[in-house]
């Protein structure tokens, strides 16, 4: 077995895990990123696209942002579509100027391991953590397994980065852990198309059939979703089907047809809402998926994943560099708070968008809310400020 010493052992190389290597490397932290899959895989794998403001500034500040600022899409609305008609929230009027920017994750995560290795610090592909020790102990000690054999490294603290169902969140003895969970009676199949948008803004449609997402990663690319049942497969779905669908769950009397083009990747995912608390135990850190989930209705996954780790880089430095551990002791409450506002928030946009199939009244109360979303100054400002900048607020 290879033995290895770091300061912080980071389990996952996604967004979280990537760019709390990148920050602690940049301050003289040594560390080393662990990551189960191959580059290739985390390179190509299609998931979020929408970057609050204060997070966009956090990746830009961190030295990440250059590509961002030059490809990104930046928007200053969003569209809403009920009852076949549009309606249009001014995002940037209603949130002190603040806009989104819609750039994929895997391009994000692209940038950050460009960065690092550059930088020359650890980052293990094809290394998949399979224990957490020593966590209430005076050193922490992690096993990856790849493919040259087995590495045991033992370190200072730990940051679980390996989103849901990982093994750093199942690291938490039974007497500690709380899990708080709810799922959806819906699944997002989503599709990345060859298509040019047909819209510069996003719009979230909701449809006796169901709900659908309009969305988009540059000026040729459009990225699409349905909403369907959570037993629903990929083979029932043909590309007809799934551009029939679409036309309809976003049609309105004037909307232009949507532009079809060849699809390029399609997945279906069930929606949850997971909090894990705490998110500290010992010498373990948890942050991002691994420590909760949010349905992507309000887009806020991959930015509570980042926020976490604005907290979390600011904790290990000050307890490193400087041996105050305030900011350790508080880490846990401090984005819980933060990560409640985003549960509550990605609950009501998949509340409002989503139709039941069985409840009738429920669906009335859902235009209702669409309605006053859209219709109501102070219901669109508290939807717009939550939208743009949810993380930062
Ligand atoms: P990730 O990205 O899942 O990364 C975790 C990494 O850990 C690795 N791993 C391990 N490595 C070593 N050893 C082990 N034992 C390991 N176990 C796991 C995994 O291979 C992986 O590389 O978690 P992270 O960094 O916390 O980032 C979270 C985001 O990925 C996630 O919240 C977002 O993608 C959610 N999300 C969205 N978020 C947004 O902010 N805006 C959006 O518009 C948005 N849209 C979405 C989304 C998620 C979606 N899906 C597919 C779940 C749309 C969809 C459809
Ligand atoms: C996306 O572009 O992938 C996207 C946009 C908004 C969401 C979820 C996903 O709410």
């Amino acid at each position: 077995m290879k033995e290895l010493r770091t300061r912080v052992v980071i389990v996952g190389a996604g967004p979280a895990g990537l760019l709390l290597g990148h920050l602690l490397q940049r301050s003289g932290v040594d560390n080393i990123v662990l990551e189960r899959r191959s580059r290739e895989y985390v390179e190509q794998r299609v998931r979020a696209g929408v970057i609050e403001f204060g997070i966009a500034n956090l990746i830009e500040d961190a030295g990440a942002g250059e590509r961002l600022r030059r490809e990104g899409l930046v928007h200053h609305g969003v569209e809403f579509r009920f009852e076949r008609n549009a309606y249009r929230v001014p995002l940037s009027e209603l949130a002190d100027g603040k806009s989104i920017t819609v750039y994929g994750q895997q391009e994000v995560v692209k940038d950050l391991i460009a960065l690092r290795l550059v930088a020359g610090a650890p980052l293990l592909f094809d290394h998949e953590v399979t224990v957490l020790d020593g966590l209430t102990s005076d050193e922490a000690t992690i096993e990856a397994e790849g493919a040259d054999g087995k590495t045991r490294i033992s370190c200072e603290y730990v940051a679980g980065c390996d989103g849901s169902f990982g093994v750093a969140s199942r690291s938490l003895p039974a007497r500690v852990l709380r899990k708080y969970e709810r799922t959806y009676p819906f699944s997002w199949l989503g599709i990345l198309a060859e298509a040019p948008p047909i819209s510069e803004e996003l719009i979230y449609s909701r449809h006796e059939n169901g709900f659908a997402l309009y969305s988009m990663r540059s000026p040729t690319l459009s990225r699409l979703y349905l909403g369907v049942r959570p037993s629903e497969t990929l083979d029932a779905w043909s590309d007809d089907r799934i551009w029939d669908e679409l036309n309809t769950r976003l049609a309105t009397e004037e909307a232009p047809e949507i532009r079809q083009g060849p699809i390029v990747e399609r997945s279906i995912t069930a929606m949850r809402s997971v909090v894990v608390t705490p998110m500290r135990h010992g010498r373990l850190f948890l942050a991002g998926d691994a420590a909760h989930i949010v349905p992507p209705t309000g887009a806020k996954g991959m930015n509570l994943a980042l926020a976490d780790v604005r907290v979390l880089a600011e904790a290990l430095l000050a307890q490193l560099q400087r041996h105050d551990d305030t900011l350790m002791a508080t880490y846990s409450k401090t984005c819980l708070e933060r990560v409640w506002r985003a549960e509550e928030f990605s609950n009501y946009m998949t509340q409002m968008l989503h139709p039941s199939d069985e409840d009738d009244f429920e669906n009335c109360v859902q235009l209702a809310r669409l309605r006053q979303a859209v219709q109501s100054r102070e219901a669109s400002t508290v939807l717009a400020r939550n939208y743009v900048d949810l993380n930062s607020l």
